[in-house]
């Protein structure tokens, strides 16, 4: 899309993330644009964004690129540069391989290298030094995500007159497992230099208080921590959650427009017109419990207890991560068990699991949203899950089945989805029968309280709470500096 100069100025709102909202693509003729850069963080962040007149610090998603600052699409872009090398220590290694899977519960093993920790202090120090440099004087400035969380403290050293907001878009582990990390201790203190660290579950602020009651000696009272240290005035900081959300009426815009419905319908078509489609949609992350899904669906088909005429699983695995060793080797292992499935279920004219390893645009995801009667959200540990939260969205016409796991942070909300265990594979074939067998009269009356809760606290609703607080932060603290 279009990208204009920008001339340097400072702003008083600044969001940080490692990823831009726009991805620097190359085509095979060498030129390059920006696209819309995929996952929830972005589409989390981006209409916050749109109603705020700030910037936006963050990486291109290509190596070494030495950008100057621009606008595209309303939004101003401030680029910071890794190198080949820094993708691999930072962003594949220290954040990917180390911290989200000891974040997820250890579902992978997560990988400790001192050289990864060295690279992350060291880009950390660049993105802090780079939000410093366009932050206006007692500017707001929002740091996103477990790649950042040395940030906080970096930018307060460098410029205690801003205020500094964090969240944490991934869980936050319980002790016993957060307390394997070497550098446990620099990483507390680092989110401790925000005023407000927020998360997306009760409980994940709860492990957070009590990893700063473990490994620090602040004194603690829910949701404050008094920071105190030999060098500073005492400093409060607020850590609590704030359920992230989406912007829940452009998806139902979107599914209003005939000629989406019109899709939905083709695609239903196309998979055979079968009684029932169901639905998955991932990044392809071991976290999203793909491989379970997989496996009960595939029981089913075995025992007879579904027919491969009657009901297609459409699933699709977005790309994501595709340098880090366990993602390579999670691409195989789905590509082997939907291969083995169809196999051994598929007729001539239908396909047991019609599997796509690729991305789509919006208006396609909100196609496949209506077309699917079951969404199934199988997450062995996921932040929040903004698909279940789109799929509720999207369906105005209160069709549609939610099976949500229990280790989403969306299941604290979305009570009246179909809640499973995806480890008890059993459970959860007996959960996905229940789901294509719910009669329309339950299907509407639960889809229509999902819908009351997504529609109601939207992502401007989440940006709100959290810019509130984040405000009454620089406010109470104003009072302690200037004591009328
Ligand atoms: C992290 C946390 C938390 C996916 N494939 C396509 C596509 N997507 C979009 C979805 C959704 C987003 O990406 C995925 O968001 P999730 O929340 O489901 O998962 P993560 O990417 O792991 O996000 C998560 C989130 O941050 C926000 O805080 O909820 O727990 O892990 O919006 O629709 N979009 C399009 N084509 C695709 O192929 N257009």
């Amino acid at each position: 899309s279009d990208s204009t100069p920008l001339t340097a100025a400072e702003y008083d709102f600044v969001i940080v993330s490692n990823r831009l909202p726009v991805d620097r693509v190359t085509d095979s003729d060498g030129v390059a644009s920006w696209t819309r850069s995929p996952g929830g963080l972005v589409t989390a962040l981006e209409p916050v964004m749109r109603d705020a007149e700030g910037a936006w610090v963050g990486w291109g998603g290509q190596p070494d690129l030495e950008i100057e600052r621009f606008e595209n699409d309303g939004i101003h872009i401030i680029p910071v540069a890794l190198s080949a090398v820094e993708i691999e220590e930072f962003y594949e290694g220290f954040s990917n391989d180390t911290l989200w899977p000891l974040y997820h519960d250890v579902i992978s093993s997560p990988a400790y290298h001192r050289e990864w920790w060295e690279c992350y202090v060291k880009v950390n120090q660049r993105f802090a030094d780079a939000a410093a440099a366009v932050s206006a004087q007692g500017a707001a400035v929002w740091v996103q995500d477990y790649q950042l969380q040395l940030v906080p403290k970096m930018l307060r050293e460098k410029r205690p007159d801003l205020t500094i907001g964090f969240f944490n878009h991934i869980p936050f582990p319980p002790y016993g497992i957060y307390s394997q990390l070497p550098w446990r201790t620099q990483i507390i203190e680092g989110l401790l230099g925000a005023d407000v660290i927020g998360f997306q579950r009760v409980a994940d602020a709860g492990n957070f208080l009590r990893a700063v009651r473990r490994l620090t000696g602040y004194q603690t009272k829910n949701p404050v921590i008094e920071v105190t240290s030999s060098s500073e005035r005492p400093r409060r900081v607020v850590a609590r959650a704030f359920p992230i959300s989406i912007d829940a009426s452009s998806f139902e815009k979107l599914a209003r427009q005939p000629h989406i419905q019109e899709r939905a319908r083709k695609i239903r078509e196309g998979l055979g017109n079968p009684k029932t489609v169901m639905l998955g949609v991932d990044r392809l992350d071991y976290t999203k419990g793909i491989g379970h899904r997989l496996q009960a669906f595939g029981e089913l088909l075995a025992e007879g207890r579904v027919d491969v005429q009657d009901v297609t699983l459409v699933q699709v695995a977005s790309p994501s991560r595709e340098r880090v060793a366990a993602y390579m080797q999670l691409r195989d292992e789905i590509a082997l068990t939907v291969g083995r499935i169809n196999g051994d279920f598929a007729t001539m004219s239908h396909t047991a699991i019609s599997y796509h390893h690729h991305g789509y645009p919006r208006d396609e995801m909100v196609a496949l949203y209506l077309a699917a009667d079951v969404l199934l959200v199988t997450a062995l540990r996921d932040g929040m899950n903004l698909v279940a939260k789109e799929y509720v969205a999207s369906r105005f016409d209160e069709g549609g089945v939610l099976v949500l796991s229990e280790f989403t942070g969306a299941s604290d909300e979305l009570k009246k989805a179909l809640l499973v265990n995806p480890h008890d594979i059993d459970g959860l074939k007996d959960t996905i029968l229940q789901a294509i067998a719910m009669p329309e009269k339950e299907r509407s009356s639960r889809m229509r309280s999902l819908r009351k809760r997504v529609l109601e606290n939207d992502v401007a609703r989440w940006s709100n709470n959290f810019l509130k607080t984040l405000e009454q932060a620089r406010a109470s603290r104003y009072d302690r500096l200037v004591p009328v």
